[in-house]
């Protein structure tokens, strides 16, 4: 008979001598196999991890003593002790106590069918790979890796979250609010740079009167202080020979994905519906932009999201669906389908008509009227994406005019102090760098 298993599950994105500890502890019962929690797994409860599970595998199986490594699909690598039946499973004994007692449990119940057991070694204090990942972003990132991050997360997440941003102050809050829930951290995957809030922000109508160079000025503050990946409100992305400059700039800037839209004409927010003038572009003319924007990026990574506005523009689902195909064919390479239906009902068509057709072609949402869905709603619809299109600013401008009014009616800011973050909570927000 051969050693017995000791199974040890690893995110391999930083490796500091907590992990080796508990491998050395592994080695002293039998043979080590690591199961190696893919990006699937580890977006379900933590932040993205920096390597891709390629460069993790090379690291973890070079560590002496590791004798093997596998994928592991979920936190508690339920199929995995099924195959290998290990007579351990070996861990942090800090699992006992966060977030994950109840992995803990549940592994104790799986091993108890063969008679395995759970070893929880000694938690090495001092050292935490959250609190390195925590740090490790405060090293920023590369426009290179920032582009390709919106691709991985749709690939790892069932559904990806994005928020509005218009400002550094705007994205510095979208990328550091997590909250701890008892499946794990929740927190932003993205931003979603606006037309609308851009626009607003700048005291300008959202008509695509701020141009690009303008509207980088603001992003480039957002991307100088924040490292998750950033979707670009491309409005009807102009003319096509202007589009492959917006599609070059906004690439080399690490921006992942530029939405444009299918009107035509001066254009008007979509949430007017048809109170306004709302004109959709012919489809071959609309299909002919995607294919210049396809042909303009350099690298595979960028993505084209074509947006149909037939909903808006008081069609029916059957007329996005057409157009939903023929940008496909043009190379789209996803589709976001809007509506100011309170409803929600005609989104809810297309999602499910549309994933009956392309299984795989993403879909993006900005559920700003209909918004009395949850997101495992619209995932149950089909949905990857899910843009909170405009909350940031719509939270501040009424927080704002507060203080303005108080200040006015009481001749002094006193009281408006309480309306108003601490001048030492201000001051440290953002630390000199180090
Ligand atoms: C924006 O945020 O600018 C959008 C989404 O395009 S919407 O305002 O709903 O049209
Ligand atoms: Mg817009």
């Amino acid at each position: 008979m051969g050693r017995a298993i000791a199974y040890v599950t690893m995110v391999g994105d930083v490796v500091h001598p907590g992990n080796l500890n508990i491998i050395n502890e592994a080695a002293k019962l039998g043979d080590v196999v690591v199961g190696l929690l893919t990006d699937k797994a580890i977006v379900s409860r933590e932040h993205p991890p920096y390597l891709n599970f390629e460069q993790r595998m090379i690291i973890i199986s070079s560590i002496k003593d590791v004798t093997k490594v596998i994928p592991q699909d979920d936190w508690c690598g339920e199929d995995n002790l099924r195959e290998l039946k290990p007579k351990y499973v070996v861990h942090g004994d800090n699992w006992t106590s966060n977030s994950l007692s109840k992995v803990r449990d549940r592994t104790i119940e799986i091993l108890s069918e063969w008679g395995g057991q759970v070893v929880d070694v000694p938690y090495t204090h001092g050292i935490n790979s959250s609190v390195i990942s925590t740090n490790r972003r405060e090293f920023g990132t590369t426009p290179e890796l920032r582009l390709q991050a919106l691709r991985r997360l749709l690939a790892a997440k069932p559904l990806v979250r994005i928020m509005e941003v218009h400002s550094g102050i705007s994205g510095l809050i979208v990328e550091h609010t997590e909250i701890e829930k008892e499946d794990g951290l929740h927190y932003f995957d993205g931003m979603w740079s606006s037309s609308l809030t851009d626009s607003t922000s700048k005291g300008k109508p959202d008509i695509e009167a701020v141009d690009l160079t303008t509207r980088l000025q603001d992003l480039t503050c957002i991307l100088e202080c924040t490292t998750k990946p950033v979707i670009y409100d491309g409005d009807t992305g102009g003319k096509p020979e202007h589009f492959v400059f917006t599609v070059r700039t906004l690439e080399r800037n690490g921006i992942s994905a530029v939405i444009i839209e299918d009107k035509t004409g001066l254009k008007k927010n979509s949430l007017f519906g048809t109170s306004v003038e709302q004109t959709l572009a012919p489809v071959e003319e609309f299909c002919n932009k995607i294919r210049a924007g396809k042909n303009a990026q350099i690298t595979p990574h960028f993505m084209i999201i074509a947006r149909l506005e037939s909903l808006i523009a008081g069609h029916s689902v059957d007329e996005a669906l057409e157009r939903a195909r023929a940008y496909i064919a043009a190379g789209a390479d996803g589709i976001m389908i809007h509506s100011k239906e309170k409803s929600g009902m005609d989104i809810k068509e297309f999602c499910q008509r549309f994933r009956k057709e392309y299984a795989n072609v993403p879909i993006v949402l900005v559920p700003t009227t209909y918004n009395q869905f949850t997101e495992k709603e619209f995932q149950e619809w089909g949905a990857n994406i899910i843009i909170y299109a405009n909350h940031m600013l719509r939270a501040s401008y009424p927080a704002m005019v507060k203080v303005a009014n108080c200040i006015l009616e009481n001749e002094r800011s006193l009281e408006a102090d309480s309306l108003c973050m601490p001048i030492k909570e201000i001051l440290e927000l953002i630390p000199d760098p180090k």
